[in-house]
């Protein structure tokens, strides 16, 4: 996560120089009223703050030169605490000062910020350069080792800067005290003040990576942190959907989940805290309709799994939405009744029951154009087959605007101008391709058709997606068979005397 950190701050200043369209307006930013103003406080007679939260911030400053600001909070033995530096005014991040901090020598800025346990009377923690993000400039996570009072300590690092910021003190989550805005689920900026996220396709949120007032100086663009209870074994699927657009308009050239390379829109990190371990990351942009970016993994083990979502580009703000979807046949999982979205992604393949094998109706979602995306929409199926049987998946009545178009790309090993609707079959049980179609097989009134034999008794899961991105409309599809199944049983009327 250091280097991270790092390589993030290189970011910003390297996207400050690449960004070539920058629609960036300075929005009107809600502040929290402060309990207490203007402390005249020290670290020898440190201003106590009585209570602690997102709900207690204090507004101090640096009145003068030199100032050094104390503040006091009664901490429980075993918690964590995140203390943020926020709203620190663009005049306490001029300038620089060579001087001997946290161990090195170097060209510091901002404010430093120190936390001290009165208890040992041993210093704790010490941060010396910008590690914020969004408006919060400098911050520190730290677990209590006593129950008692902890000092905090701020002052300048350029000697002459002075100005205004805000402090704030906030449990961990879990922990007493800790509180989250109803709308903008802030402050999350930091993994152990992660929201809680429910599982499934009604549970989604809609947030904001949160635009940086250029009255502050900062760090880095709004991290936000969630988290939810997964069960060991179990898969996931994270999705970010409805990406506004101008989280999309520039690129940023940095070292991302183990590559440099120059990116564009968000990043989604998974981590499992039970083992303390980054468990996917994703880079890239790998969504299909209106989802922007995807994760998926199998928990390890049963307890509370982060997530970490940002903007690439740390000038850009914009609203997002978010979802954590279980596999299909896992509890919780569960698809909208008339599109049988969210169906994005092989573990959310929608299964076909015995009577909707006689063939539903879906549609290939159309892309808004409010939003960043990456290509159409995908739509995954899953049916139990069993071994050796042979299924026909047959799509008809195509709508919309469906093969109208044509895309020159590789598909199934080879390039070619594809139109229509790609299918493809795949054995769940030894992770194998069944059988794919890039070519339209129209005949009579069926579009396309794919016909393959089970290897297994166990789940196989069908894609289908149109092959020009900007495609979208209706269709239906369903899958034959020689089994008789109850859904396609025909009952003739009983003849009675
Ligand atoms: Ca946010
Ligand atoms: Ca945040
Ligand atoms: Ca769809
Ligand atoms: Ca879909």
């Amino acid at each position: 996560m250091v280097l991270n950190r790092i390589a993030r701050l290189l970011t910003w200043l390297v996207a400050l120089s690449l960004l070539l369209v920058t629609a960036f307006t300075p929005p009107q930013v809600v502040r929290a009223e402060p309990l207490q103003e203007n402390p005249d406080s020290s670290f020898a007679t440190p201003l106590v703050l009585t209570t602690i939260g997102k709900d207690s911030p204090v507004q101090a400053s640096i009145g003068t030169p030199g100032d050094e600001d104390g503040f006091q909070f009664v901490a429980t033995l075993g918690n964590t605490y995140v203390v943020e530096l926020s709203t620190v005014n663009a005049n306490l991040g001029q300038g620089n000062h060579l001087h001997y901090c946290g161990g090195s020598n170097g060209y510091y800025r901002g404010l430093a910020l120190a936390v001290h346990n009165t208890e040992t009377n041993s210093q704790v923690a010490l941060q010396c350069s910008p590690n914020g993000n969004g408006d919060v400039l400098t911050s520190i996570t730290f677990r209590a080792t006593s129950d008692g009072a902890y000092k905090l300590k701020v002052y300048a690092q350029v000697p002459t800067a002075i100005g205004t910021y805000n402090l704030r003190v906030l449990p961990k989550y879990g922990e007493a005290g800790a509180a989250w805005d109803a709308q903008t689920y802030e402050p999350n900026n930091s993994e152990a003040n992660a929201y809680a996220l429910s599982l499934g396709h009604g549970q989604a949120i809609t947030a904001a990576i949160e635009p940086r007032d250029s009255l502050y100086t900062t760090n880095s663009g709004d991290d936000d942190w969630y988290r939810f209870e997964a069960i060991a074994g179990r898969t996931y699927v994270v999705e970010l959907f409805n990406v506004s657009a101008n989280l999309g308009l520039g690129t940023a050239l940095y070292y991302c989940n183990g590559a440099n390379g120059y990116y564009r829109g968000m990043a989604l990190f998974a981590f499992d805290t039970t083992t303390n371990t980054p468990v996917a990351r994703q880079c890239l942009l790998g969504g299909s309709g209106n989802v922007l970016t995807t994760l998926s993994f199998k928990a390890t083990s049963t307890g509370t799994y982060t997530l970490l979502v940002y903007g690439h580009v740390p000038t850009e703000a914009g609203t997002y939405s978010l979802r954590v979807l279980p596999k299909y046949g896992e509890a919780g999982a569960s698809w909208d009744a008339t599109t049988f979205e969210p169906n994005n992604s092989e573990p959310n393949a929608y299964p076909l029951t015995p009577t909707q094998t006689r063939g539903i109706t879906a549609v290939f979602e159309p892309r808004d154009s409010l939003y960043f995306t990456q290509s159409g929409d995908n739509d995954w199926y899953t049916f139990q087959a069993k071994a050796t049987e042979t299924y026909t998946v047959e799509v008809t009545d195509i709508g919309g605007n469906l093969g109208q178009g044509m895309r020159l790309y590789y598909c199934d090993g080879a390039n070619g101008n594809y139109r229509g609707i790609r299918l493809a079959a795949f054995d769940t049980t030894y992770g194998t391709k069944l059988a794919s179609r890039c070519e339209p097989n129209s005949s009579g009134n069926v579009y396309a058709s794919l016909s393959f034999k089970a290897l297994a008794d166990g789940p196989v899961t069908l894609l289908a997606y149109p092959h020009v991105p900007g495609e979208s409309g209706s269709y239906r599809l369903r899958i034959l068979s020689n089994i008789a199944d109850p859904g396609n049983q025909v009952f003739l009327p009983m003849l009675q005397k």
